[in-house]
């Protein structure tokens, strides 16, 4: 009887369809509390690859374990389907972006399927469909409504070669994320929501997500970016007309060092300061220059510094010093003020900068320790003591900065400021294949909202997609042309879409009530379900999607919608899947196909070997010999079990006549191997070491049979070795642990069958063995029982002959004695 895989694999997947096995309602069962396992939807690209594979595979294992675990198990899955691939095949393919969509969902669909994950598939969404994007545009009312959508004319990352805006996200080192153009600036008319406004609480629940990995927080927190400082006024000299210019800086300990200012190119006061000091031309010219640059280099760090004087003067409030006014290309407008007081002895950008200039520097902080001189070419950066700072001279950075603070608001030209280096977030795409903002321009009324009851804007089918230019919505006139709600007159439909994240940054909700037409979600299935138990993705989402997705809920929870603050309690960012050392790509041609894995061992040798090869959060290197071990595991198991098949379980009673040594030492190793797994995976989710564990009975099992079963009580102890073998398989190897457990004639379905449970009194190893050792060698080894005191395995100890003989004419020193392991003699003489 051989293990056919693919008439199993084909066999159960049938049955748990035609049982509708992982439906569930939300209605609340007492008995069974509610677990949310979740996976990040894919993008339908068309084809399934590795990283997906990896990613299911985990989330599946967890859903099918927390359920045996008795938890009602929501496990739903999903199409991230709008953006801009589709668009691109459109325009490459001459193919409707739906059209692509629809047929890629049908073939990736069928691929999860064919990997038997336990997904609930009447709750499937796709992000491009009315029914879900309505959604998308209600929020989006809701957000105009609250004041957290706005529009604003905004310098944006334009991308040349997909003719779009780019979020700051979206441009990694100067380039487009996705296509490694160079990025430019181009001003635009613009949707942003306001994240900004919940930056403080974004940042201060981080310390709160235990559930998360130390590493994520930290990328969040650096996104975030919480600075505390403060914020001073300079009075600018000679134009009365001009506000005085406000800085934000962290170092006010520092102002008597400061002896020039910087503004940013594009700071407002630029385009007035220079005017009738001469120094105008060259001001433009430099501005004119700058303005060329992309707009998202928050790490100016590395730029050559470069500047241009305005021929003005501020005033140092603290000092009064007059301080020149310089424009920097290293201040960036998009944080604090785009005003900065330079102190080039204590900063070094602003040591750079005076270096190239010829500006004075003049360093006021110290070390505390008077031995430590300052840097000779370099600015002293770390706080320490102030000096030359009058009446402030010879306090610590920190009781400097609280004094002169107060001395500031006292004097009203200084307040206490925190910033945040992340900006609101703007959604706004010059696209196609995604939401339509449901906005209306009227010459008379202005922006206008949709009224809900015209939701949802559906995105026309009669457009064509060229590749050429601005959005592909300005050229479909039955889609713009349209009266407006407010007072009839024509009117104009806004054409952006919004970005992809906003798709994705709520979509969770959805799952918990997925067909409903009235709203979003019913609230009560939202409460039953959420927050996410266990969420599950890629490192690539630790900053983007997990905090648009923070975001949201807290909106949500001030609208009222829910209940709880954040959305997701433990996050597991899984690694990669690479071959050969390097992440799998076409460019460099190690990609191995799941659907021809699938084909040539099985979807559960597949996802044994993922779950086995590494500890989820690591990378994994595919390697087809350990896929052919892991298949060659499930063959044996097959094997083991093949004499069992069609057979009577044993009676249970026979199993407490279990007497022999051997029988005992099998039911303990079954016993331990339930706990270590339960462990490994209620704690860690390690299911590697959890199928080791499974792979050691399994080799105790097969010992066993080899040397043949006697008694009743024998035969007992071996099929429970095997029937717990089988049912701590299931999550890795539902298909095949499902028929085998079939085929043993156990009865029921494995799927709904509860966990085994670990009989501790069996697991525990009554005796120990404690290795000895005599002034740190390997001198011999006492078996004890459990609990023996540290007298009396020196006594056994002694008793021992090697031993003994070491010890002979010496005098016992010291012992120690790490319990059950390991007791060390220190002898003298
Ligand atoms: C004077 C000073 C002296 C500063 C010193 C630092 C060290 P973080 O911690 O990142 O918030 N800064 C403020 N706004 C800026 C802008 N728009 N572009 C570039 N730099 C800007 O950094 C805050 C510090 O970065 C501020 O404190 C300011 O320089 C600079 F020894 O003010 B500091
Ligand atoms: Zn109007």
């Amino acid at each position: 009887m051989e293990y056919d895989f693919q008439a199993i694999e084909k066999k159960w997947q049938k049955i748990w369809e035609e049982e509708k096995a992982f439906a569930v309602d939300s209605r609340p069962d007492p008995s069974r509390p509610e677990f949310y396992c979740l996976e990040m939807l894919p993008y339908p690209s068309g084809r399934l690859h590795m990283g997906h594979v990896r990613n299911y595979t985990i989330g599946d294992a967890v859903a099918r374990f927390k359920a045996a675990r008795g938890f009602k198990v929501l496990h739903p899955m999903g199409w991230d389907s709008f953006g801009l691939p589709a668009e691109n095949a459109a325009i490459k393919r001459r193919i409707h972006p739906r059209v692509w969509t629809e047929e890629n969902i049908v073939q990736m669909r069928q691929q999860l399927h064919r990997m038997g994950y336990s997904y609930d598939w009447d709750r499937e969404i796709a992000a491009h469909r009315p029914e879900y994007y309505r959604w998308n545009q209600w929020f989006f009312l809701k957000m105009l409504e609250r004041g957290l959508a706005y529009r604003a004319n905004r310098w944006v990352n334009w991308c040349g070669t997909c003719r779009t805006v780019l979020a700051n996200e979206q441009v990694e080192g100067g380039v487009c994320w996705r296509c490694e153009t160079p990025v430019a600036r181009k001003a635009l008319e613009q949707w942003f929501l306001r994240i900004t406004d919940y930056a403080e609480e974004l940042d201060a629940w981080l310390p709160k997500l235990t559930g998360w990995s130390e590493r994520v927080r930290q990328m969040q927190k650096n996104w975030i970016g919480r600075s505390d400082g403060a914020l001073i006024r300079f009075p600018v000299e000679g134009v009365p007309a001009l506000e005085p210019l406000e800085i934000f800086t962290t170092r006010l300990d520092t102002i008597f060092g400061a002896t020039f200012c910087l503004l940013a190119p594009e700071h407002p006061a630029v385009p007035r300061i220079a005017i009738g000091t001469g120094a105008e031309a060259e001001v433009s010219r430099f501005v004119e220059r700058m303005m060329k640059r992309d707009v998202a280099r928050l790490d100016a760090q590395t730029d050559d510094k470069e500047g241009v004087f305005t021929g003005r003067s501020a005033t140092n409030p603290y000092s009064g010093e007059r301080i020149p006014i310089w424009i920097g290309n290293f201040v960036l407008m998009e944080y604090g003020t785009g005003a900065i007081m330079a102190v080039p002895g204590n900063d070094e950008r602003d040591h750079q900068f005076a270096l190239q200039y010829g500006l004075p520097i003049r360093p006021v902080v110290r070390s505390a320790d008077p031995s430590v001189a300052p840097p000779e070419s370099a600015a002293y950066t770390e706080p320490g003591v102030v000096v030359d700072s009058g009446p402030y001279s010879g306090m610590t950075s920190t009781e400097a900065f609280e004094a002169m603070l107060r001395t500031g608001e006292e004097k009203g030209f200084a307040r206490r400021a925190t910033q945040y280096r992340i900006r609101d977030w703007g959604i706004s795409r010059q696209r196609y294949w995604g939401t339509p903002i449901p906005v209306i321009h009227c010459t008379g009324c202005g922006v206008v909202p949709v009224p809900e009851r015209d939701l949802p804007v559906i995105l026309p089918d009669d457009v064509e997609l060229t590749g050429e230019g601005g959005s592909p919505l300005e050229r479909s006139p039955s889609f713009t042309k349209v009266g407006c709600p407010r007072c009839g007159n024509p009117a104009r439909r806004e054409t952006d879409t919004m970005d992809t994240f906003f798709d994705s940054s709520w979509y969770f909700y959805r799952y918990t009530d997925p067909r409903n037409e009235l709203a979003p979600f019913e609230p009560e299935a939202a409460r039953c379900w959420l927050p996410i138990d266990q969420y599950i993705g890629g490192i690539t989402h630790a900053i983007l999607h997990l905090i648009y997705c923070r975001f949201f809920t807290k909106v949500m929870r001030d609208m009222g919608m829910v209940d709880f603050d954040e959305p997701v309690v433990r996050l597991l960012n899984q690694g990669m899947v690479l071959k050969d050392g390097s992440a799998m790509s076409k460019s460099k041609g190690n990609v191995v196909e799941p659907d021809a894995m699938v084909e040539r061992y099985g979807a559960d040798t597949c996802r044994l070997f993922i779950l086995f090869a590494s500890p989820p959060e690591r990378d994994l290197e595919w390697n087809e010999q350990g896929v052919e071990g892991c298949h060659r595991f499930l063959e044996r198991v097959w094997r083991l079990s093949a004499p069992h098949f069609g057979g009577k379980p044993p009676a249970p009673a026979a199993l407490e006549s279990a007497r022999s040594e051997r029988e005992t030492a099998l039911r303990r190793k079954t016993h331990q191997t339930i706990h270590r797994v339960t462990e490994d995976l209620d704690r860690r989710l390690h299911f590697n070491t959890a199928i080791a564990a499974v792979m050691e009975l399994v080799n105790e099992a097969s010992l066993f049979t080899q040397a043949g079963t006697e008694s009743e009580s024998e035969r007992a102890s071996l099929r429970e070795a095997l029937s717990i073998t089988i049912r701590l398989l299931a999550p890795f190897a539902p298909h095949f642990a499902e028929e085998v457990w079939e085929r043993l004639g156990e009865g029921g379905r494995l799927r709904t069958l509860a966990w085994p449970a670990a009989d501790l009194a069996l697991a525990e190893a009554p005796l120990v063995e404690v290795v000895v050792q005599v002034n740190g060698k390997l001198r011999g080894k006492v078996t004890v029982e459990r609990g023996t005191s540290e007298a009396e395995v020196l006594d056994r100890a002694r008793s021992d002959a090697r031993v003994q003989a070491h010890l002979k004419g010496k005098t016992v020193a010291k012992t120690i004695y790490v319990p059950e392991r390991l007791l060390n003699i220190v002898v003298r003489g």
